[in-house]
């Protein structure tokens, strides 16, 4: 099977928390490879582009508000099924179910906010890691 790119970002919760060493050393231990790093503060232009699946839902507003909030780290991680294996690394969505073991259950929470602050993001396709590294990265 053909190596894969998956999108990974450090949210500006995991920024601002100091977790971004924690979440790359994951990244590294599992094995998977650091192929690009940047730390920027994502503009709700591209925040809108990135997240257009999610238009229209109760969650969309607060959560292109918070992803706007500060600075967060955009990685280009690479390796086989480092799609799949990224998404088992972080895992569940909601940080309080997510299982111990995972980024979200071992460092998230609820902090009774109207959107998840679950630490990281991950693509969860081919095509959505090749659309969204298209608009976080350019040439
Ligand atoms: O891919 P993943 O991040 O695990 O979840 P998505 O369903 O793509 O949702 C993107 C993002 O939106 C999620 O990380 C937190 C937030 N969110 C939320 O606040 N409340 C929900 N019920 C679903 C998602
Ligand atoms: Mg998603």
């Amino acid at each position: 099977a053909q190596i894969e790119r998956t999108l990974v970002i450090v949210k500006p919760d995991g920024y601002s928390r100091g977790l971004t060493g924690e979440v790359l050393r994951r990244i590294e231990a599992k094995g998977y490879t650091l192929a690009e790093l940047q730390v920027i503060s994502p503009d709700r232009e591209r925040l809108a582009k990135h997240y257009a699946e999610h238009e229209g839902k109760p969650f969309y507003e607060p959560l292109v508000d918070f992803m706007s909030s500060g600075p967060a780290v955009f990685a280009i991680v690479e390796g086989h099924r480092c799609i799949e294996g990224f998404r088992a690394l972080a895992g569940a969505t909601d940080p309080t179910a997510a299982l111990p073991g995972t980024i979200r259950g071992d460092l998230g929470r609820d902090w009774g906010l109207p959107v998840q602050q679950n630490i990281v993001h991950g693509s969860d396709s081919p095509e959505s890691a090749e659309r969204e590294i298209n608009i976080w990265f350019a040439g």
